[in-house]
């Protein structure tokens, strides 16, 4: 606006971290009339906003600011009283030494009245140009107004009333905050951490306060070895909403753990003694199901490393639901007080019913943790449903894209371990080698373990072994590629070791333990990775015969550059490179390698049908050769007008709608004489316009080309409709004409 409309020159620049979207970001804006030959980042402002009240604790916002500047911030503390309250000491001391003029705004309190949910940048800009009085302000709204009819127009006239609204309503909720001069030597407020770790305290703690770029070189260990499990300590604190527990309506089913995206609501099981001395607001019932009796069962919240997306409380099936979005700040001190409890007081109960079960899977320890994920986010689900499942026998290779971005992004890693320190080995090399990748670590393991079984053959020859040691030796030999019993009796070998004499065969025996459990294989990757840049290796591991399994998080677009097309992206849906609606079909992935017969195929979407998920999950690490599991995973690039709280629902339409089929082709079933194929979709619905039209990659066509958007629907259906036919042909067609074979 600036830059545009007036005679001054302009320039911006934007500071990210390493977060997907909701993560850290600074926009430094300079202007003036001189022109600006200069390219630096904004280190002395004469205004600083600050647009999430979080933050105030987590950076030093103000740093840098001029003497008599401009402090705006965003929070729900409108009153002095409340700045007293809230405001860490050196941010007072700031404001008042550089003799700061202070104002807030409730823009989240505004934007949440007005429809917008957390979408504040309307009424901030508006805020910034009645401030900084850099354009008269009559006019910078009307200017503001003219960006918002460019901006949102194509996303309807309501986005475009709701935004009109909120820069005419800003100015009502500006208030100036008149401080003391007492602020300029306000104490210093305690840290909010208790850090132990002296590589949390050190190394991540600054890096998360962006001051990463003044650690010296030797803060960081010579071998780049960085712990596990460290996205725990960040307590980001950003969700506007939390959800709360209504125990008397809940009827423990454990969808909301299993659909959050960042692993901040789980179930908890404790014993009655362990229950001594728990907050009063630590509530629990008793537990429903079978192995659970005795037991007292509990949905707790994560409440500072919720993202607030609203997916658990969407998703709730009670009749009454059991859980309901509450403002952060009303639940943050009891929540942070429970979860402390539960951490230090109740064990984790993870062998009291099947883990392979939809309930079961939830009283696992998920080993992805508040990960980096955008709120919402479909693809985190999934993978961390699968660290429920097998984590700490898994070995990952992750293709580049957002899974690389959320699943390991410096400084805190979300993989984490269990009680025994096992937990996913993960690696990312290049967006187009994953699968590749992959089959190196998988071979490098068939080629360690076969020396194991050698050297364990070799010392069953011998004399002289306990009889202990000689049977668990033996019953790994033999059960060697089963993944309870081989960590089973490999537990029995490292026990009967221990009491063994030492001789240089048991040496080296104790030296190959982590070989005992057979591993599980597993590729990650998105749609732009598995469909395009990484299909030649992805076609080749899955040729390979090699027991792997390779998920492709299908978000149908190149998400974690902005969501370009790639040949997943169906036809008529707009992305980048495909602006006027995509002219060709998706590629049919799973139905191209179902061809090789002897691959394990699924497509499956957690929205629809959770079942399926977990029974696909399952079958393809069983099956011994290589698998392929096409997920469908809503995501922010696909403009989902309900927002992403409701991604599951969407997922859902998608398959009611015959947009996404469910199928398994699972080759073990030819063995037995039947249909590998199996489809677990119904015929599409019939109300494909209203799913589409729900999103706006399509729904922006059907604006900007009502014609062109309305012909390439019909086609869509009319190809979702010939797809289903085929799909249910082939599950009905006799077992020795499907192709399936090992
Ligand atoms: C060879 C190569 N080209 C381009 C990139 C830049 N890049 C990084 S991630 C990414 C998009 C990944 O999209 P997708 O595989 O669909 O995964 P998603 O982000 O959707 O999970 C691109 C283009 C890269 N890292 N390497
Ligand atoms: S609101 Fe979203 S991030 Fe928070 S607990 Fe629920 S599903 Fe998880
Ligand atoms: S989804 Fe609802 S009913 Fe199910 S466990 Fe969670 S809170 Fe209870
Ligand atoms: S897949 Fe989409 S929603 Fe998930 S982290 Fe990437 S951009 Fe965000």
């Amino acid at each position: 606006i600036i830059g545009d409309n007036t005679d001054m020159y302009a320039q911006a620049y934007f500071a990210y971290d390493s977060k997907k979207s909701g993560g850290f970001t600074v926009s430094h804006l300079r202007f003036g009339k001189a022109p600006i030959k200069s390219s630096y980042l904004v280190n002395q402002a004469d205004f600083v906003a600050c647009h999430k009240a979080a933050y105030v604790q987590l950076y030093d916002v103000l740093e840098g600011i001029k003497d008599g500047g401009t402090f705006l911030l965003n929070s729900p503390w409108e009153t002095l009283e409340d700045m007293e309250r809230e405001l860490p000491g050196r941010m007072k001391r700031t404001i008042a030494r550089k003799g700061l003029k202070f104002y807030n705004v409730d823009a989240v309190k505004l934007a949440m009245s007005l429809g917008l949910g957390g979408r504040i940048n309307m009424i901030t800009q508006t805020a910034y140009f009645k401030l900084a009085n850099v354009i008269p302000f009559d006019q910078a709204v009307s200017y503001l107004k003219d960006s918002i009819k460019k901006t949102y127009g194509k996303k309807g006239e309501a986005v475009v009333n709701m935004n009109m609204a909120a820069v005419d309503k800003a100015v009502e909720s500006l208030v100036e905050i008149k401080y003391p001069e007492s602020w300029a030597d306000a104490p210093d407020t305690p840290s909010l951490y208790n850090d132990v770790d002296p590589y949390i305290a050190e190394v991540v703690r600054p890096i998360l306060a962006q001051q990463g770029d003044k650690l010296p070189v030797s803060a960081f260990e010579p071998d780049g070895i960085v712990p596990l499990g460290t996205s725990a300590c960040e307590k980001r604190g950003v969700a506007i909403l939390v959800p709360e527990w209504q125990p008397e309506n809940c009827i423990q089913c454990n969808q909301c753990s299993l659909v959050c995206p960042h692993a901040a609501i789980r179930p908890i099981l404790a014993a009655p003694e362990e229950l001594e001395g728990a907050p009063e607001s630590f509530v629990t019932v008793d537990a429903k199901g079978k192995g659970l009796e005795g037991l007292k069962f509990r949905i707790q919240p994560y409440v500072m490393d919720c993202q607030g997306c609203g997916s658990c409380a969407n998703v709730c099936p009670a009749k009454e639901k059991a859980l309901l979005m509450k403002p952060l700040e009303t639940q943050q001190e009891a929540q942070v007080a429970n979860l402390a409890f539960a951490t230090e007081h109740v064990s984790l109960k993870d062998d009291v019913m099947d883990r392979g079960t939809l309930k079961g899977s939830q009283f696992q320890q998920p080993l992805l943790e508040f990960s980096g994920a955008c709120a919402g986010c479909g693809e985190t689900p999934y993978v961390k449903l699968l660290t429920q499942l097998f984590g700490e026998r898994m070995i990952v290779a992750n293709a580049t894209g957002c899974s690389s971005i959320w699943g390991g992004s410096a400084p805190v890693t979300p993989y984490c371990q269990n009680k025994d320190g096992f937990g996913p080995a993960w690696g990312n090399s290049l967006f187009e080698d994953a699968a590749e990748y992959g089959l190196g670590m998988h071979d490098a393991y068939a080629q360690r373990r076969a020396k194991l079984a050698d050297t364990v053959a070799g010392i069953l020859e011998s004399e002289g072994l306990t009889p202990e040691l000689r049977e668990a030796l033996q019953g790994w030999l033999d059960n060697r590629d089963d993944a309870d019993k081989s960590r089973e009796y490999g537990e029995a070998v490292m026990s009967a070791l221990s009491e063994a004499d030492e001789t240089p065969e048991l040496h080296e025996l104790w030296h190959m333990s982590d070989l005992f459990t057979k591993k599980s294989f597993w590729v990650f990757g998105g749609d732009g990775w598995g469909y395009d840049i990484g299909y030649g290796g992805l076609d080749h591991v899955l040729a390979s015969g090699a027991d792997i399994n390779i998920l492709v998080l299908d978000t149908e677009v190149y998400s974690n550059t902005g969501g370009q097309a790639s040949k997943a992206t169906p036809l008529g849906s707009i992305a980048k490179f495909a602006a006027a609606g995509k002219r060709v079909k998706k590629k049919e992935l799973g139905r191209m390698v179902m061809t090789y017969g002897y691959v394990y195929v699924a497509s499956v979407s957690m929205g629809a049908d959770m079942n399926q998920v977990l029974k696909a999950f399952k079958e393809a690490e069983a099956y011994k050769g290589p698998s392929l599991i096409i997920a469908y995973a809503p995501c922010i690039n696909q403009g989902i007008r309900k927002g992403m709280g409701k991604s599951m629902e969407e997922a859902k339409l998608a398959v009611k709608t015959g947009y996404w089929p469910l199928y398994r082709f699972n080759p073990a079933l030819a063995d037995e004489g039947k249909n590998p194929f199996i489809l677990e979709s119904k015929a599409p619905d019939g109300t494909l316009n209203e799913f589409l039209l729900g999103e706006n990659r399509y729904a922006q066509l059907e604006q900007a080309k009502p014609e062109v958007a309305q012909k390439l629907r019909e086609e869509m259906a009319r190809q979702y409709q010939e797809r289903y036919e085929d799909l249910k042909t082939l599950s009905e067609l006799p077992a020795d004409k499907t192709g399936g074979e090992k």
